[in-house]
Order: structure tokens, then sequence, then C-alpha cells
């Protein structure tokens, strides 16, 4: 039997959820200025890195030649864009080179950066949200990569007030990690921390019961947005696997149409080896888009460039430490400009 805890009920909202577009409390309105700045900080590594490269390439070489873009080949396997993609984006600045001559360091940045966009913005569909409220989302991924973190920080993102909602989107968030010890207190403690209700079940309990009890609580509370923190799973472990289906059929049983996003949390310092379990959990989970976390201090930032090729799906946010406020809404442009600035 799923039961909630803390009392402190949210200030009620009425406007429905809208599309994106229109709304412009959207978390990508957030302060450009400010959004760039966080993002250049977290690819600091992976952008001197690449820079060197870049920057020698243009010293040793007045003309680009095949040996140079063999250098930046290197470079960019080094920051974790991925074999397939390199070649990719080689192959095309090639052609480019061949057809419209690059002649120094600072135009093949212009043209690595405008491929790399393009690769971006290929996948960076909108999201769907519902025409009314509760927005389900839920959080998926294998063990460790910041699920439940990730589950308190966008609470408190949508918390935050914004112009058009001074007190902020309702959130409430759905403990459906009953499988890992302390799993559930660890997420107490997220919604203390941006004062959001949780529901929960006792652990070893059904997630699905948990999920029920936090679905039918969104409804008659008219909360805007509920999160799902989920427990960590390889996408091989097959009950596990269908252990998440029969939330998701409790979801649409009890909100149609739900959940309208499926996360699956990326630890961007796993690598390739992230990508390859997370290419195999995105065929079985229905995932919608990508939360790439612990990208702060990581000199592999390419990785988001690899997830949008390989995976086909758009980044969504991404984690730059491990505090409350350490989560930024993803965006192409502002990551290309960050990387290659
Ligand atoms: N530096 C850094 N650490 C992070 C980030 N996100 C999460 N962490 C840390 O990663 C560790 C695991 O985070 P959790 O949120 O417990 O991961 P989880 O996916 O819920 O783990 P399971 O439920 O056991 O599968 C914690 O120590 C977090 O503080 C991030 O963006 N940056
Ligand atoms: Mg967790």
């Amino acid at each position: 039997m799923a039961f909630s805890i803390f009392g402190k009920r949210e200030p009620k909202t009425t406007d429905p959820v809208q599309p994106e577009a229109q709304r412009p409390d959207a978390p990508k309105t957030e302060q450009p200025r400010g959004l760039f700045d966080r993002m250049k900080q977290a690819v600091t590594r992976t952008r001197e890195s690449l820079n060197q490269s870049l920057s020698s390439i243009a010293a040793l070489t007045r003309e680009i030649d095949v040996a140079s873009l063999d250098d930046l080949e290197l470079a960019l396997l080094a920051s974790d864009i991925g074999s397939n993609t390199t070649n990719d984006i080689l192959t095309r600045l090639r052609d480019r080179a061949l057809n419209q001559g690059i002649s120094d360091g600072a135009q093949l940045k212009t043209l690595l950066k405008s491929e790399i966009l393009r690769i971006l913005n290929s996948v960076d569909k909108p999201v769907a949200h519902p025409a009314a409220p509760p927005e389900v989302i839920m959080l998926v991924g294998v063990n460790g990569t910041g699920k439940t973190t990730t589950s308190g920080k966008l609470a408190a993102l949508y918390r935050r007030p914004t112009p058009t909602h001074p007190d902020g989107r309702s959130v409430l968030l759905c403990a459906a990690d009953t499988f890992r010890a302390a799993a559930i207190e660890q997420l107490e403690v997220w919604a203390q921390r941006s004062s959001v209700d949780l529901i929960k079940t006792r652990q070893g309990g059904d997630p699905s019961a948990a999920l029920f009890d936090a679905l039918t609580a969104a409804k008659a509370r008219s909360i805007s947005v509920l999160l799902v923190d989920t427990a960590g799973r390889l996408h091989t472990k097959s009950d596990l696997m269908k252990e998440l289906d029969k939330m998701r059929r409790t979801a649409e049983r009890l909100v149609p149409g739900s959940p309208h996003q499926t996360l699956l949390v990326i630890d961007a310092t796993t690598g390739q080896n992230g990508l390859q379990q997370a290419r195999l959990f995105t065929e079985a989970a229905h995932v919608t888009g990508i939360v790439l976390t612990k990208l702060d201090g990581s000199a592999k930032g390419g990785i988001v460039v690899a997830i949008a090729h390989e995976l086909g799906l758009p980044v969504r946010f991404v984690g730059i430490g491990e505090k409350l406020e350490d989560l930024i809404p993803f965006d192409p442009t502002t990551f290309t400009d960050s990387l290659l600035d």
C-alpha cells in the first residue's frame, strides 16, 4: 500500500500545460548568458583539448592538408565523439575542404562547428507537452548514472519562479525505486531540498503501486509535473524491463498519453561503454530524450554529439555537479558555441 509523506502542499496550478513554444516559463528560457557561461564552464576541459589541437593545425600548416585532418580525428576521438560520428564529420569536412578550400585553422573550426550543430539540430525536436496536466516524466537508466539526483534537480528547476508562474510549477516526486536500500530516503532528501511532496511505498514494494498513488495524487491536486525516479537496471534483465513496462501501462491507464517523457540518464564519464548500453536500453524502454550527467570536470563532452548521431535522441538536460542547481537545459547552439568559442 503506497502512502504520501511531507504535508506541505504545492500552490495549485490552474494553467493547462502548453506547447513549449508558447510557454514562456519553459526551462530553455533561462537567461541565455547564464546558460552559456555554465555550459562553457562544464565543457572547459573538452574545449581546451579541442582548441589545442585546432591551433596546432593552424600553426603547423597554412594549407589544411590530409595530415591536419588526421590530427583533428585524434582530437575528436579523444573528446569521446566516437569513431562512427568522427568518421562522418571528417568525411563531410574533407568534401567541403575539397570543394570550397580551407586555408586556416579558424575556417576549419567554423566548419567543424557547423557540422556538430547540424548533427545536434537534426535530433532537437521540441518536447510534446500534454494539453492538460499532469505532465508525467520518468527517469530511467543503468545503475548509478544520476537518476535520483536528476529527479531532485528537475523538481527544483520546475519549481523555480518565472515571470508567468511567480510560484513556479507545482511538482510531485514519485519514489519508484523500491529495489535499492535507502533509495527512498535518498529521494526524500531531494524532496525536502526542493520543497515538493513525495509519494512512496515500502522498500521491496511494487513500484507500479507507488506510481498509481502518485498519478492519483497528481490528478487530485492538479499537479503540473510528476517526476518518477526509477531503479537502476540493465536492459538485459528482462524481469526489470517488464517492471518498467508495467509502470508505463499504469501511467497510460490513469493519465492517457503518459508518460509524456522518458528520460534516459547517462553518465558522461562512462563514455563509449555508456553509449552502447544506452543504445540497447533506448530500444527497450521507449526513451524520448537523454539527461547527460557528470559533464563537470569531464574532458569527454563530445559524447553529446555521439548520442545525437548514434542514438538519434536529443539531449534534454546536462548535469554539471552534485548540487540542486547543477542541471542545465540543453540547447544545441549554446553547447556548440561553448565547445568551439
Ligand atoms: N559530479 C557530478 N556528480 C553527479 C551528477 N549527477 C549525479 N552525480 C553523483 O552520482 C552519484 C550517483 O547518483 P544517483 O542520483 O544516486 O544515481 P542513480 O542513477 O539514482 O543510482 P541508482 O538508483 O543506484 O541506479 C551520486 O554521488 C551523485 O552525487 C553530476 O551531474 N555531476
Ligand atoms: Mg537512484
